[in-house]
């Protein structure tokens, strides 16, 4: 008999969000929030794929909040249709027009977002501060994501991605909600109810722009792999409750911060490198790009870090959008997200773009650098 699927088997994220509407796993607000999000993926992808093409490229010049670079693709790709849904690729010939109009760009995910009318709050890492949807018709779900993470990868083509996470509604910070007090108080409260801990997330996932278009989702019970098949755009479900291996002898760090480590964790990475009982050292795999590196984690085992050192207190990641959503998919993958000392997801993020040490993968290995830094 054919091993392979029939195409009238596969099933596709559509019909697959409409299944966990029908068993109650999700609600139809739920539903539409994260279907939007997967068109603004899809967007992302072809903007990605295109982006030498496109000349979207090099440096946009505008810093954002995080005083980086802002490269042109991760300013777009925060948002890409505008409110027809039409996909705004810009021409070579409109790369002037982008420098003028990237303020007003449409943004891809919050543009999506904000068009499922299903969203009352957005956070992201391209926006200062917390952002009330006005067209939010019902659901006001609070999503937060970071719309092209790793985008110094594009001009190289390597792996970048989308990360998100949704959250309960709550009235803390609805735009339509009467305020006689003054925009600081309306961000203030903004900020409070985004900053939630990651244990109340209701569904976290990330999409992988790599040698393929990886959608990968939790909304609580396990964690679903899709792929986008070009053929006709559709995420097709390839792997469901994926469970990542209890141990993999795979690092991911930028050792070329070792020099600013404090003295625990260069005895942890030091250990790696030794062969022990089975002979093999660890293998080093780094990509610079936390989607790519997570998603091989998560399908081969091992662990990704990216601690606190001398110049970075922190370290470099932000918990609300980036931690806090992979941790819970790890979770719900059996593996574990951790700052060195407890659990990513018990952590209440005091602004919304905080960061912290991030050692995320197998359980064992968490555990083994844990004990290192205890
Ligand atoms: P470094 C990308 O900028 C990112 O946020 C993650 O995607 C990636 O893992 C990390 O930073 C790379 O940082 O300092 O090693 O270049």
């Amino acid at each position: 008999t054919s091993s392979t699927k029939s195409s009238y088997e596969l099933v596709t994220l559509t019909t697959w969000l409409l299944k966990q509407e029908q068993a109650g796993v999700i609600d139809n607000e739920m539903t539409i929030v994260l279907a939007s999000i997967s068109t603004a993926c899809k967007q992302i992808a072809a903007l990605v794929l295109r982006a030498p093409i496109s000349n979207l490229t090099g440096v946009q010049g505008a810093v954002n909040v995080q005083g980086e670079d802002q490269k042109k693709l991760d300013v777009i790709s925060n948002e890409v249709s505008d409110s027809t849904g039409k996909l705004n690729i810009p021409t070579r010939s409109s790369s002037t027009a982008i420098n003028q109009e990237h303020d007003a760009r449409v943004q891809v995910f919050s543009n999506c977002l904000k068009s499922s009318g299903r969203t009352g709050v957005i956070a992201s890492e391209e926006e200062d501060v917390p952002v009330a949807v006005e067209q939010s018709y019902s659901g006001n779900y609070i999503v937060v994501f970071d719309p092209l993470d790793g985008s110094s990868n594009i001009d190289a083509a390597v792996s970048t991605g989308s990360i998100f996470g949704i959250y309960a509604p709550n009235d803390e910070c609805l735009a339509d909600v009467e305020d006689n007090g003054t925009l600081d108080s309306v961000e203030q409260r903004c900020v409070v109810s985004v900053c939630q801990p990651g244990s109340n997330l209701l569904a976290a996932g990330y999409c992988m722009y790599s040698s393929s278009v990886i959608f990968v989702l939790t909304v609580g019970t396990g964690v679903y792999v899709f792929t986008l098949d070009p053929m006709y755009g559709e995420f097709v479900l390839t792997q469901e409750k994926v469970q990542i291996p209890k141990a993999g002898k795979i690092y991911a760090f930028n050792e070329g911060n070792y020099a600013l480590w404090d003295d625990k964790l260069k005895q942890y990475m030091d250990s790696l490198k030794e062969p022990g009982d089975s002979g093999k050292p660890y293998s080093a795999r780094y990509i610079g790009s936390l989607v790519g590196d997570f998603h091989r984690t998560l399908l081969y085992g091992g662990i990704y870090g990216y601690p606190r050192d001398k110049k970075s207190k922190n370290g470099k990641l932000r918990l609300l959008y980036e931690c806090a959503p992979m941790s819970f998919i790890v979770e719900q993958a059996g593996g574990k997200g951790s700052d060195g000392h407890q659990r990513i997801l018990d952590i209440t993020p005091t602004e919304i773009h905080q960061r912290v040490p991030l050692y995320i993968g197998s359980v064992e290995e968490v555990e083994k650098v844990e004990k290192f830094l205890a």
